[in-house]
């Protein structure tokens, strides 16, 4: 089963949709056979990355060092696909600069910030709001928008089935897969 070794970067707000798609993309490459690994919050800010926080500098060192760890999956022939925010236009160049043209495939979980606070499925975006959590994305730290992804796709036109389905044609199309 023959596929290359790329990086599927999803970026977006808090509450946008970016593990639950990743997740879903991951287990349908699991279904063709394609061996891959999901990097998120969970797995990194709780080991990898626990001395850092959401200042700007941190969240720069966060990225820098996923875009690290993703390139040595590449580097051993594996599909990673990582659900961090990315905010930074400049970190995820940096990660793109640090892979081959072909292995970065930036995804862009586009849905308007209204809907991800109306969401909040952690209560952060109240906290953000009453000034309990500061530095938080949208509310008082800047999101800046991908203009060029390879894909963009919408969390609230889109469900989550055609989210996996507009990634999974991009990469049969490129033959990633
Ligand atoms: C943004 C925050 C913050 C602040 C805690 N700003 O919705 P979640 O909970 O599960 O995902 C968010 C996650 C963001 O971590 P990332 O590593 O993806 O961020 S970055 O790429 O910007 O480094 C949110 C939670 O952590 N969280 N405080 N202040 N999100």
């Amino acid at each position: 089963n023959g596929h290359y070794s790329f990086v599927l970067w999803f970026t977006g707000l808090s509450g946008s949709g970016k593990s639950t798609v990743a997740n879903a993309v991951a287990q349908a490459l699991f279904e063709k056979n394609i061996r891959n690994y999901v990097l998120d919050g969970d797995n990194i800010r709780f080991g990898l990355n626990k001395n850092l926080g959401f200042s700007a500098e941190d969240r720069t060192e966060n990225i820098r060092r996923i875009g690290e760890v993703s390139k040595l999956f590449v580097d051993s022939g594996q599909v990673v696909l990582t659900a961090f925010i990315s905010p930074f236009k400049e970190d995820r160049t940096q990660v793109r600069e640090l892979l081959e043209a072909d292995e970065f495939v930036e995804v862009y979980v586009e849905c308007p910030l209204e809907e991800c606070e109306k969401r909040d499925p952690k209560g952060l975006y109240k906290k953000a709001r009453s000034g309990e959590i500061r530095d938080f994305t949208g509310i008082d730290s800047p999101y800046e928008a991908p203009e060029n992804a390879e894909l963009v796709v919408n969390t609230f036109n889109q469900t989550v089935e055609e989210c996996v389905e507009t990634v999974l044609a991009y990469l049969t199309n490129k033959k990633f897969i």
